[in-house]
């Protein structure tokens, strides 16, 4: 049995054997077809991840190089924005420093400027020191002086009633004369010498009260009946003989405001008459009496050199407004000292005394710059006048019409009236001696 069984065992190894070698004849190819094929997955998966890591990088890669332009292109903006910084700063630094060159400059100069004003109001003191004690002086001759003119004023009251007195004896033997019947050619010789021995006698007592030769002013207001009847108490157009001047002028006169007796110097009414006149006319005079005119500086003179006058200027505005200034003494210099203004004792409604002008100014036309302004005020505003550096008023400008006459620089101006810039309706200079 065990021999049987080991021949069994022995057939049934070999077949195992055989079975197996078959086994393996027959699977070996199939081993290596399916490892290559797994090696040739694994490469094909391989491969992929390659590829795909490959990719990535490269896309890294790209946006590495767009990154690193952007810094680059950054760097380079803030590079030129520091180059341009430092430019503008180097230029800053420059106008700083011509600026505080400049703010030295004007230092030094402000320095030199304190001084010099220090010395000024040292000196202006001085000056005011004088002009006071000056004027302490002048006060103690006026009061004398008025003294004196008083008592002056008394004789010539008296004078004047001498006068009126012989005046009605005069009227009184002329309507005898006339009365009489003709024939007697004596008796009415003897009257008419007598006649002329009461003018004489007037003559004299003018002369006396300084107001010699011949009626050069608007001074007919005797108060008595006879001379009304004789109509020379009326307003109106006069003929003024003024001495030293060659012709007689006429003027208009009015007898009615403020007791009357004023000689009109200057009239604007309707802008009918041109102001823009040159030296000579503003010397001689211009225009009519019967309207708008200019008396004339020299008349003017003459007339305010020999007895103290007053003025009296009028002012009208477009709503109806009047104001008016009286300066109880006024005079104007000879044409050697530019028609020199000099003006005191203000009162009335048109502001102030200086309203007119400054005391001492000097008149100037187109022509002739006698102002204290660096410009020709003349040519600036307008007309002739008493121009400052150009003062508060000029009644000689240009004439405008109604509701064109604001905002008018050179028009008819008197700032403490109706302010710098409105042109007056109408105006009226006008004078008389002041003892009238
Ligand atoms: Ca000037």
């Amino acid at each position: 049995r065990l021999r049987h069984l080991e021949r069994i065992l022995e057939n049934s190894t070999q077949w195992l054997l055989k079975l197996e070698s078959y086994i393996q004849s027959s699977v070996k190819p199939e081993m290596a077809e399916l490892r290559q094929t797994a090696v040739q997955n694994q490469t094909a998966t391989m491969l992929e991840i390659g590829s795909s890591l490959l990719n990535r990088s490269a896309e890294q890669s790209r946006k590495l190089t767009d990154v690193e332009a952007q810094v680059l292109n950054q760097t380079w903006r803030i590079e030129m924005q520091l180059q341009e910084n430092s430019l503008s700063t180097s230029k800053l630094e420059k106008q700083l420093l011509l600026q505080t060159n400049e703010i030295h400059k004007l230092q030094n100069r402000n320095n030199i400027l304190e001084v010099r004003v220090l010395e000024m109001e040292t000196k202006q003191q001085a000056e005011l020191a004088g002009a006071h004690s000056e004027k302490e002086k002048l006060q103690r001759l006026l009061s004398r002086q008025s003294g004196t003119i008083e008592e002056m004023e008394k004789t010539l009251l008296a004078a004047s009633a001498n006068t009126s007195l012989l005046q009605r004896q005069q009227l009184q033997l002329l309507q005898s004369v006339q009365s009489l019947p003709s024939g007697d050619g004596t008796e009415r010789k003897e009257i008419i010498c007598q006649h002329k021995g009461i003018q004489r006698e007037r003559e004299e007592q003018k002369n006396q009260a300084g107001l010699q030769g011949h009626q050069d002013f608007c001074l007919f207001t005797v108060p008595s009946a006879e001379v009304r009847r004789a109509g020379i108490h009326a307003s109106g157009i006069y003929t003024l003989h003024i001495a030293n001047l060659s012709e007689p002028k006429k003027a208009y006169c009015d007898m009615e405001t403020d007791r009357g007796g004023w000689t009109i110097i200057q009239l604007r009414a309707n802008g009918s008459l041109s102001f823009q006149r040159s030296w000579r006319e503003y010397k001689q005079g211009f225009g009519d009496a019967s309207g708008e005119y200019w008396l004339g500086n020299e008349a003017v003179h003459l007339l305010t050199s020999r007895v103290p006058y007053a003025l009296r200027v009028e002012l009208q505005d477009w709503e109806g407004g009047q104001v008016y200034a009286h300066y109880r003494k006024f005079q104007l210099g000879s044409e050697r000292q530019f028609y020199r203004l000099s003006l005191q004792d203000y009162s009335g409604t048109a502001g102030q005394q200086s309203g007119l002008a400054l005391q001492g100014t000097q008149f100037s036309t187109r022509d002739a710059d006698n102002d204290n302004c660096l410009c020709k005020c003349a040519q600036m505003l307008s007309g002739g006048w008493w121009f400052d550096a150009c003062g508060l008023s000029n009644l000689n400008g240009i004439y405008y019409p109604a509701r064109n006459n604001i905002r008018k620089l050179n028009g008819i101006r008197w700032h403490h009236f109706q302010g710098p810039s409105y042109s007056l309706r109408g105006t009226r200079m006008m004078i008389r001696p002041s003892s009238f």
